[in-house]
């Protein structure tokens, strides 16, 4: 067998790396749902919009964030956490899609852990420019459960350390519909994503945008 010629891209085909012991990377696991992600994407969006948000120490972030869910991640000058309602609206945070919910669970089940009910999705949108720094996720209850991330749109250069900050990530370019479940002693690893390249992609222009599932109480 060929590859299609219209996979433009040469990692169409699902497929499943372990990255460390409790990091799975499932190449193209969200691409048979592109479209229902998008559509579904976009509502949110409508509802709670992308906006910049404040660390502690009163730098703006360059990732535009938004949640759906129970509870959403927020940060402003007093601090990170996840809360119900969205800041800028007062409102609950839209709800959490079902093809969102559907999607962790079945990721987290290929990655070793069954069962994993995500009440949080947090939305990160970068453009041309914005990264990560290199940082834990440290901001929920129970570090027993897994986070699983969806990246959809343009590529971008994850960076995968170890416990310590100053262990030498790896790089790992991260492609449209790539899925990654974190858990077990990768849970805790530092991570950050180098700054976006510029580029179009068919579905979502100019940017990346990456979902991340976490059960935060
Ligand atoms: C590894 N987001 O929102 S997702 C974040 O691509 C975040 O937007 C990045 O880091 C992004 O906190 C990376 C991948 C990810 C998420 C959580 C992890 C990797 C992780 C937790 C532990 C280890
Ligand atoms: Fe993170």
């Amino acid at each position: 067998m060929t590859a299609d010629l219209f996979d433009s891209s040469s990692d169409v085909r699902p497929s499943r790396e372990t990255m460390a012991e409790g990091a799975v990377l499932l190449r193209a696991f969200a691409r048979p749902i592109e479209r229902d992600l998008i559509a579904a994407l976009r509502d949110i969006a409508a509802q709670a919009p992308f906006r910049h948000m404040v660390t502690p120490g009163g730098h703006q972030m360059s990732v535009a964030m938004t949640n759906c869910g129970n509870a959403g991640w927020v940060t402003d000058r007093s601090g990170y956490r996840y809360d119900a309602a969205d800041p800028e609206s007062g409102k609950p945070w839209p709800a959490m899609p079902s093809a969102f919910r559907a999607l962790a669970g079945q990721a987290a089940a290929q990655g070793g852990f069954e069962g994993f009910a995500p009440d949080a999705c947090l939305i990160n949108r970068y453009q041309a420019g914005a990264r990560m720094s290199l940082h834990q996720d440290k901001d929920e209850r129970d570090f027993e459960n897994p986070i699983v991330s969806v990246s959809l749109g343009l590529p971008a250069i994850f960076l995968f350390g170890g416990l310590k900050r100053a262990d030498k990530p790896r790089r790992y370019r991260l492609e449209h519909g790539d899925v990654v479940v974190w858990g077990g002693p990768s849970r805790l690893f530092f991570h950050g994503v180098a700054p976006l390249g510029d580029g179009e992609h068919n579905l979502l222009g100019r940017q990346r945008i990456n979902l991340t599932f976490r059960k935060a109480h």
